[in-house]
């Protein structure tokens, strides 16, 4: 019979005996400029937040304390957000979020090659912290999700990996690992990217897709990566080599988000967003303005945990002129000033100066951006530190557009230092 007590008695055990690992090393080079100085993980999201900040405050919210961090591509932003921001936990309960940089440890030709390769050398930090379990993480997306329960599945059904899935549309299947599974949700079939993906059996538009999150027995995992790591011809990844290999011989199984994801509205998808393009990106970060999100980014129970500068309280100034500055439907950070000027569905992180007669509208502006008097910016993404010169009107005139900026397939302006041709950090 169920018992409350007993049940999450029985959960902190097994996430206190669980090593997360994030993979934080990948490219993201579909968000184009955006990932030319850092690597996806550390780029902005949701008005003050990076998109690793939700995977991490996922494991501390679930109670796994016990962290690495896979960093390659980039690194430099990640490694200092994370070494600011994530110093909280507290060592003396073995709680920590360890940096695992790409070091050429066990194999000095090579860096970390695909996914596998990336937990295989670090096998050693591993070994020494003696986990039951090991959750591999993306650091690449953005869901709300007590992996505790995940980890429960995985215990209570005896298998020797549990991957994380969400049914999608079957047109979009075709990025992601595709599974099949039987009705007890074992996995029978694991296919990377297929061209022709399978559909969810009795729904034809659906499927199964995997969230690339992994629970290993920390065991197995070990004997599987040492098998991979002497296989010749393998690409070390665990979606093109492990999981196929190991689907037909061993127990995997299937858990869905749906089952463990948090504070999802009543009938309701799961949220869980690849902000992998500019489209994506914008969009995600846009859904935040209306008036109910389908990402809660208020609720108490389950913080997002963050660096945060010390800043002033966010300023709306009645300029000289007597014109409003007023931000309608939007997100405003701490540190900024908007003066004279209008905001409309718009997200402005940190010390984002609008100045008098400036128009900002459908838009995203990283931190310590200055937008100049009389500026308009319609359905854009400012990078970091840009400067927007007075009178600059971006969102208009998609030609004119596309001979200064990156604009997007659908139509958003990304606008970077390098582009304004402030990219010098001396000018
Ligand atoms: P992809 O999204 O293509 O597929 P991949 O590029 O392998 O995944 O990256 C997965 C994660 O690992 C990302 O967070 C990335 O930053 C990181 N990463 C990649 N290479 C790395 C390296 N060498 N060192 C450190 N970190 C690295 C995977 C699965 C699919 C699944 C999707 C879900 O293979 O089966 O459907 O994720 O998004
Ligand atoms: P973040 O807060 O993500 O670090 P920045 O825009 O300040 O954002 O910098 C991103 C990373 O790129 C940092 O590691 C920074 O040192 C580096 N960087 C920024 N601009 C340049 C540039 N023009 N050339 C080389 N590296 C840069």
């Amino acid at each position: 019979m169920y018992n409350e007590h007993s049940d999450s008695r029985f959960i902190s055990q097994l996430t206190r005996n669980t090593f997360a690992m994030v993979l934080a090393g990948g490219r993201g080079s579909r968000l184009m400029q955006l990932t030319d100085h850092r690597a996806k993980p550390a780029v902005f999201f949701a008005g003050k937040f990076r998109i690793i900040d939700f995977t991490l405050s996922n494991c501390v919210n679930s109670g796994i304390r016990r962290i690495g961090v896979a960093t390659q591509y980039k690194a430099h932003s990640l490694i200092r957000h994370i070494q600011r921001g994530w110093s909280f936990l507290d060592g003396r309960f073995d709680e920590f979020v360890q940096l695992m940089p790409a070091q050429q440890q066990i194999d000095e030709v090579q860096w970390y090659q695909g996914t596998a390769d990336a937990v295989y050398q670090n096998m050693h930090l591993l070994r020494r912290n003696k986990p039951d379990y090991v959750l591999v993480l993306s650091g690449d997306h953005i869901y709300k999700m007590d992996y505790g329960r995940m980890l429960a599945a995985h215990v209570k059904r005896g298998a020797d990996m549990t991957v994380g899935c969400i049914d999608v549309p079957l047109a979009e299947a075709r990025e992601f690992g595709v599974m099949g599974v039987d009705e007890n949700d074992r996995v029978v079939s694991f296919l990377e990217k297929p061209a022709d993906p399978p559909a969810i059996p009795g729904q034809p538009e659906r499927a199964l897709a995997s969230m690339g999150i992994y629970i290993f027995n920390t065991r197995f995992l070990f004997e599987q990566l040492a098998r991979d790591a002497a296989e010749p011809k393998s690409s070390r990844d665990f979606g093109k080599d492990i999981i196929p290999h190991i689907v037909p011989r061993y127990r995997v199984c299937a858990h869905r988000l749906a089952d463990s994801c948090v504070g999802m509205s009543a009938g309701g998808a799961p949220y869980w967003r690849d902000v992998g393009t500019i489209d994506a990106y914008w969009e995600a970060n846009m859904e935040l303005t209306k008036v109910t999100p389908e990402l809660n980014l208020y609720d108490e129970d389950w913080p997002i945990w963050t660096h945060q500068e010390q800043l002033p309280p966010a300023k709306f100034v009645f300029d000289d002129d007597k014109r409003r500055g007023e931000a309608i439907d939007s997100l405003v950070s701490g540190g900024c000033i908007i003066s004279g000027s209008t905001v409309r569905r718009s997200l402005l992180f940190s010390q984002v100066k609008v100045h008098s007669w400036a128009s900002v509208e459908d838009s995203i502006i990283l931190p310590h951006v200055d937008i100049g008097r009389h500026a308009v910016l319609k359905r854009c993404v400012v990078d970091k530190n840009c400067r927007i010169p007075e009178g600059l009107v971006v969102g208009v005139n998609p030609d004119e557009d596309r001979r200064r900026f990156h604009v997007s397939k659908k139509g958003i302006t990304l606008i970077t230092p390098e582009m304004l041709g402030q990219g010098d950090y001396l000018n």
